[in-house]
């Protein structure tokens, strides 16, 4: 489902109660929600100036990771990346809290570009159970928060759901089968070929936040250009297991407070990582 924001909603970056109230219930119950446009066109095409060529450096030195010419690059934690709206927008955090409790936080800034001819990955959550004998589902305890930085058509590689309930299957379904790996309980890639599916079709500087276990897989780009989504991970106060970011200790110290929160459990103090090192 897309929102659109009313124009107060923009103005002061604050969702309607019911608005608010929606969202959560969405992605408790349907996997995922989509805020349309919630970040200026401005503010994108800064972003996208910063990343490409970092992206094309970043694939020279390293090539592509996670399919036919499509990759998954972490970002430096520094401008004009970490921009607040990117970094801890209030109409996603207070999505995020309501769904991940008090003290929840951010380990992973990253992306993911499917370049001209990429190709389907598997459908696949993006998490391994978190107790592998649980034949129960879990509430959610970790978000995926998705910016593109292009617009998303059919043609240049949307992101591919799998709403509806994906998320809620018992933990031990869960498996990243990116690697062709087959969950013993559940083999996801071949129940989601006969199941419904969605594709997250949305401009540039819309927000999407999913439950990481929802299934989803990359389609093939047919455009001539590259389709970038932003891609951060939002963690229980007790959960954060995969990645941690080096914040060099000035960034962190100009953060807003909000920020500071989000990322009060990463490498503070370490200088910013490019993306190949
Ligand atoms: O943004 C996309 O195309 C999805 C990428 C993805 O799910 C992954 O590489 O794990």
């Amino acid at each position: 489902m897309i929102i659109q924001l009313t124009e107060q909603e923009k103005a002061t970056k604050q969702l309607s109660k019911e608005t608010l109230e929606i969202a959560v219930e969405q992605v408790k119950v349907n996997g995922y929600i989509v805020f349309d446009k919630v970040i200026s066109e401005e503010k994108i095409t800064k972003i996208r100036n910063a990343f490409d060529p970092l992206f094309d450096d970043f694939i020279e030195r390293k090539g592509y990771n996670t399919g036919t010419n499509r990759a998954q690059m972490f970002l430096p934690f520094q401008e004009p990346f970490i921009d607040e709206d990117v970094i801890c927008h209030p109409i996603a955090t207070a999505v995020i809290d309501e769904l991940l409790g008090d003290w929840n936080h951010c380990n992973y800034f990253a992306s993911d570009t499917p370049m001209p001819g990429s190709d389907y990955q598997n459908a696949h959550c993006d998490i391994m159970p978190l107790f592998p004998d649980l034949s129960v589902p879990l509430p959610a305890f970790s978000l995926v928060l998705n910016i593109p930085l292009v617009d998303v058509t059919e043609e240049n590689g949307p992101l591919e759901v799998w709403p509806g309930g994906t998320h809620l299957n018992p933990d031990r379904a869960n498996h990243d089968t990116l690697n062709n790996t087959v969950n013993p309980h559940l083999h996801i890639v071949r129940a989601a070929e006969h199941m419904y599916s969605e594709k997250v079709l949305m401009p540039a500087g819309s927000i999407v936040i999913r439950d990481i276990r929802m299934w989803h897989r990359g389609t093939p780009n047919r455009s001539d250009a590259r389709r970038t989504n932003l891609a951060m991970i939002f963690n229980r106060s007790w959960y954060g297991a995969g990645s941690t970011i080096p914040i060099p200790q000035e960034t962190y110290d100009k953060l807003p407070k909000k920020a500071q929160e989000l990322y009060r459990m990463e490498k503070i103090g370490r200088p910013a990582k490019m993306p190949w090192e």
